[in-house]
C-alpha cells in the first residue's frame, strides 16, 4: 500500500484560488518602504517614540521606536542606557522595521484541512483556530498525559507557552539554542568553573590585551555589544588570535590567523595547553588558591606537543608556540574566546572544556580583562496557579542518554516524537514558537519523520517559514513592534530591565503569543493560571517587584541597577566556584561521574573522500537564521548566500565566480536550489563555506524563495555529543555540478 504522508507540506497559504490571486497580486503591488515614509528625516526631539527590545536576535538591544507625522513606524535606534546596545543597533535591528512592513507576513490563523495530497489551509477566526487546539491538546493529554506535549521555541513566546505546558504536566520545553547551539559550552563550563557562560557572554573584551577566537566570527556573527567591545579592542591595538580556516573578518583585523584544518581544533587546544604548562606559563598562584587537578592535567596532556599538533591542525608548531607566548603576556587579561554556536563535531563538550582549562591555567575567570561575574535582577515570575507534578520529565525521553544535558534538547525531543521499533512515541503534540525547525534542526528528513508522526502540531509564526507548512494550526504572531511582553533581565556587568511595548496597532489579524497563549489555557480550564486581566497589569507586577513601575518604564525604555557583588575575584579572599570539589575542576569529576573523560581527549575526525569538501557555515552581519531573508530592508542588503571556493579548486574544477552550481552531500542530497560560485582565497582548499538561513522553500515568502542554498539540507550526517546531546553538524561534505542534477521534488 503507498504510504500517505498524513502532514504533507501544504504550498499555499490558504484554500481556493482567491489565495493565490490575491499572493500574486501583493507580489506585483508590493508597496515600497519608503512609501510608509515623509520625505523629511525625522526629528528625534519631536516624534513620538516608544521602548522596545529587539527580537531579531537574542542578544536583546534596547531601544526606541520612531514614529512619524503620518503616524507609520520609521526607525528603531539603540537606548544609551542599554548595556546590550550602548545606544546603537546592528543592521539587522536597524532593519527591523521591515519585518513589521512585510506584507508577506502571517494575516490571520489558519486550519489544515483535507489529508495528505488534498490538505489545504483554511483561514478561520481566532475563535475557532483556539477552540481546536484547546480541544487537541485536552484529548492528547487526557489519553497520554501531559507529558506528551512538547513545546519547542526560540524568543518571547516561550515563557507563555512554556507556562501552559506546565500547567498540563510537560517539562519538555526546548529551544534550539541549547542542543544546536550554546549547549556543550555550558557544560564545559559548567564542569570547570561551576557556572555556565549564557548570554551576553561576560567576557571582559573591553579590558582585555588579548583576545582569541576560535570559530568565532565576531563582526560577521553581530553580536552588537560584543562588536562594539571588540572594534574598540581593534582601535587600541590589543591583540587577537584568529583561529579558523576562513580568513573571517575577525581574522582580518587580527595578528594571527591560524587557517586550521577544520575539525581539528582540539589538538590545538591541547597544544597550547601543554606549552602554557611545560614552559611554565600558567598563573601559579592562582591555579594554586582555586584549581583542582592540576598534577593529572600536567601528565593528562604531556605529548601533546606542538610539534604532535602541527601534524594534525597544519599549523605551524612555531605558530603555536608564538600564539600560546602571546597569551601568557597579557594574562590574566586575556580570553580564550568560548563561542557561542559551538556543535560543530560531536566532541564539542570536550572541546569546550579546553577553552575552559586553557582560560583556568591563564587566570582569566573572574579577572579584569578575561571573564568579568555577570549580575542579572532576579525577576519572579507571573503569578499562577500551582502546576501539576508531571508524570515524567523531559530527561527519560533521552533514555539514558547525554546525562550533562542541562536543558531539554531540541534534537532529542524530536527523535523520541519518531515511534522506536517497540512501537514507544513519547511524543504527540508540538507547539512550535518562532522557531523554524526544517532550518534548525539538522537532518531535514528526520525532523519531517518527526512531524509526521505527530497527532497535531501547531505553529506559531509572524511569517509563512518552511515550518508553517506542516502545521495543523498556524497561528499568526504579531511583530515584536505591535506587542507587550515581559520586560527583558539581562545579565551584564550592571543589571538591568527593558521594557518592549507596542509601538503600533498588529497589523491584519495577528496576535501577541501571550494572549494566544492564555485563550487556550482558559479554555482548556485552566483560568486560574492566568491571575491578571491586562498584560500591563501583569508587567507592571513584575517590574514594582524589582523596584521600578511600568510608567517609570514607559519613560526611560531601561533602568539600571546596583551590584551587589564584586565584579571580579577578590584578592586573599575564598572563593566557593559550584563544582564537585568547589575548585575550578582541570579535572572534571562530575564528568567522570558521568563515564566521560575527566579530560578532554582528540580523536580524529572523518575526511571528505575525493571530490568532495568539508561544508562550513556562519552568519552574515545582516540577516538572522532564517528569519530575515523575507525583511524587505535586509533583503536589499543581501539577498542570496554564495559558496565560497578556494582558487586553486575552482581553477581544478572549472569553476568561475557567480556560476550556479548545485551542491550534492555525500549521502546524494541535492540542494534544492542554485547556488552562485564566490571564488577565493579567503577559504581552504579542503572546504566550501556559505551563510546559514537562505533557500526559502515557502513561495509566499516572495523575496526569499528559492534565493541561495540551505546548508542544513546538506547537513544529513549528525554527530551527537554524547555528554549532553549537542548535534555537531559540520561533518558533511558536498561535491558540485554545474548542470541541474535530477532531484525529487523543489518543495518537499
Ligand atoms: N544548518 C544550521 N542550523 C542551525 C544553525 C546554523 O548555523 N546552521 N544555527 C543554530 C543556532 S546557533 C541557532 S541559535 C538556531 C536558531 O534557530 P531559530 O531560532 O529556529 O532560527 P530561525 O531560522 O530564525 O527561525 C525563527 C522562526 O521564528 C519566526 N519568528 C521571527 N520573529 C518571530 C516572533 O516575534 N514571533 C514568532 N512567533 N515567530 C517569529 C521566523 O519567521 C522563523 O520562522 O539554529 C541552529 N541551527
Ligand atoms: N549577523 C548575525 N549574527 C549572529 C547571528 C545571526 O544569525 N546573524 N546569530 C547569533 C547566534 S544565536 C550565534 S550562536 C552566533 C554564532 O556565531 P559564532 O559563535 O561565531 O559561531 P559559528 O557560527 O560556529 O562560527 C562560524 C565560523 O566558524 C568557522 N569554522 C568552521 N569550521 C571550523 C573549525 O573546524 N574550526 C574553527 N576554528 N573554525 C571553524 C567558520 O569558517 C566561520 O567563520 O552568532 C550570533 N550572531
Ligand atoms: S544585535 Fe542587532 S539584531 Fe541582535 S538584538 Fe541587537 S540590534 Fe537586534
Ligand atoms: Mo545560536
Amino acid at each position: 500500500m503507498k504510504k500517505i504522508t498524513r502532514r504533507k507540506f501544504i504550498k499555499i497559504s490558504a484554500a481556493g484560488t482567491a489565495g493565490l490571486a490575491l499572493s500574486g497580486m501583493l507580489l506585483n503591488a508590493t508597496p515600497k518602504l519608503a512609501d510608509y515614509f515623509d520625505d523629511e528625516p525625522l526629528d528625534e526631539s519631536e516624534a513620538e517614540k516608544t521602548a522596545t527590545y529587539c527580537e531579531v536576535c537574542f542578544w536583546k538591544c534596547a531601544g526606541w521606536v520612531y514614529k512619524n507625522k503620518k503616524g507609520n513606524i520609521q526607525k528603531i535606534l539603540g537606548n544609551h542606557d542599554d548595556p546590550n546596545s550602548n545606544g546603537r543597533f546592528c543592521p539587522r535591528g536597524t532593519g527591523g522595521v521591515g519585518f513589521y512592513y512585510d506584507e508577506d507576513r502571517l494575516k490571520k490563523p489558519m486550519i489544515r484541512v483535507g489529508e495528505g495530497e488534498n490538505a489545504s489551509f483554511k483561514e478561520v477566526e481566532w475563535d475557532e483556530a483556539l477552540d481546536l487546539i484547546a480541544k487537541r491538546l485536552g484529548e492528547i493529554t487526557k489519553q497520554h498525559g501531559g507529558e506528551s506535549v512538547a513545546l519547542f521555541t526560540h524568543g518571547s513566546g516561550g515563557t507563555y507557552w512554556g507556562q501552559l505546558l506546565q500547567s498540563i504536566g510537560s517539562t519538555s520545553i526546548a529551544a534550539p539554542s541549547y542542543a544546536q547551539c550554546r549547549g556543550p559550552r555550558e557544560v564545559g563550563f559548567i564542569a570547570t568553573f561551576g557556572e555556565g557562560v549564557n548570554s551576553p557572554e561576560p567576557t571582559d573584551i573591553e579590558n582585555t590585551k588579548c583576545m582569541v577566537l576560535i570559530g568565532s566570527h565576531i563582526g560577521e556573527n553581530m553580536h552588537n555589544g560584543q562588536v562594539q567591545e571588540m572594534s574598540k579592542l581593534i582601535d587600541r591595538g590589543a591583540t587577537i588570535i584568529t583561529v579558523d580556516p576562513r580568513f573571517s573578518t575577525a581574522a582580518s583585523k587580527s595578528k594571527f590567523w591560524l587557517p586550521i584544518k577544520p575539525a581539528t581544533d582540539l589538538a590545538l587546544l591541547l597544544a597550547w595547553i601543554h606549552i602554557i604548562i611545560y614552559e611554565d606559563l600558567y598563573d601559579k598562584d592562582y591555579i594554586e588558591q582555586y584549581a583542582f587537578g592540576f598534577d593529572q592535567l600536567k601528565a593528562h596532556v604531556k605529548n601533546f606537543t606542538p610539534e604532535w599538533a602541527e601534524g594534525i591542525t597544519t599549523l605551524r608548531a612555531d605558530d603555536i608556540r608564538k600564539t600560546a607566548h602571546e597569551m601568557h603576556e597579557a594574562s590574566p587579561a586575556v580570553i580564550i574566546h568560548p563561542g557561542r554556536h559551538v556543535t560543530w563535531y560531536g566532541d564539542d563538550s570536550q572541546r569546550l572544556r579546553a577553552v575552559a582549562i586553557l582560560n583556568a591555567l591563564l587566570g582569566s575567570w573572574g579577572r579584569k580583562g578575561g571573564f568579568y561575574f555577570p549580575e542579572k535582577m532576579k525577576a519572579p515570575s507571573l503569578p499562577h496557579a500551582p502546576v501539576p507534578k508531571p508524570n515524567k520529565v523531559w530527561k527519560e525521553a533521552l533514555k539514558g542518554k547525554y546525562t550533562l544535558a542541562g536543558l531539554a534538547l531540541a534534537s532529542g525531543i524530536c527523535d523520541a516524537t519518531i515511534p522506536d521499533n517497540t512501537g514507544q512515541q513519547d511524543f504527540k503534540a508540538w507547539i512550535v514558537n518562532g522557531t523554524n525547525l526544517i532550518k534548525t534542526l539538522p537532518n531535514e528528513a528526520n525532523t519531517i519523520k518527526a512531524i509526521d508522526a505527530l497527532e497535531f502540531m501547531v505553529v506559531v509564526d509572524t511569517m509563512p517559514s518552511d515550518i508553517t507548512g506542516y502545521a495543523d494550526v498556524v497561528l499568526p504572531e504579531c511583530t515584536y513592534l505591535e506587542r507587550w511582553d515581559l520586560p527583558r533581565f539581562s545579565q551584564h556587568r550592571i543589571p538591568s530591565v527593558a521594557l518592549r511595548m507596542p509601538a503600533a496597532e498588529p497589523k491584519y489579524d495577528s496576535k501577541p503569543a501571550w494572549w494566544m497563549a492564555k485563550q487556550v489555557g482558559i479554555k482548556m480550564g485552566l483560568s486560574s493560571c492566568y491571575e491578571y486581566d491586562t498584560f500591563e497589569e501583569a508587567i507592571d507586577w513584575q517590574l514594582k517587584q524589582v523596584g521600578t513601575s511600568l510608567e517609570e518604564m514607559k519613560r526611560i525604555g531601561v533602568k539600571q541597577f546596583k551590584r551587589t557583588k564584586p565584579m571580579y575575584l577578590v584578592d586573599g579572599q575564598e572563593y566557593h566556584f559550584k563544582t564537585p570539589t568547589g575548585k575550578i575542576e582541570l579535572y572534571s569529576n562530575a564528568m567522570a561521574a558521568e563515564g566521560f573523560d575527566p579530560m578532554p581527549i582528540f580523536t580524529a575526525h572523518a575526511e571528505p573522500d575525493p571530490g568532495f569538501y568539508r561544508l562550513i557555515y556562519g552568519r552574515a552581519p545582516m540577516h538572522t537564521f532564517s528569519r530575515s531573508q523575507n525583511n524587505p530592508n535586509l533583503s536589499d542588503l543581501m539577498n542570496e548566500n554564495n559558496v565560497w571556493v578556494n582558487p586553486i579548486i575552482a581553477t581544478q574544477l572549472g569553476l568561475k565566480n557567480d556560476q550556479e552550481v548545485w551542491l550534492e552531500n555525500q549521502h546524494g542530497i541535492v540542494s534544492s536550489f542554485p547556488i552562485k560560485v564566490r571564488v577565493t582565497e579567503r577559504i581552504r582548499h579542503d572546504s566550501v563555506y556559505m551563510v546559514h538561513g537562505f533557500g526559502h522553500k515557502k513561495k509566499q515568502m516572495s523575496r526569499a524563495y528559492g534565493k541561495g542554498a540551505s546548508d542544513t539540507e546538506l547537513i544529513t550526517n549528525v554527530k551527537y555529543d554524547p555528554v549532553m546531546g549537542g548535534t555537531g553538524m559540520r561533518e558533511n561534505f558536498v561535491k558540485f555540478h554545474t548542470e541541474k542534477p535530477e532531484i525529487k521534488e523543489v518543495e518537499s
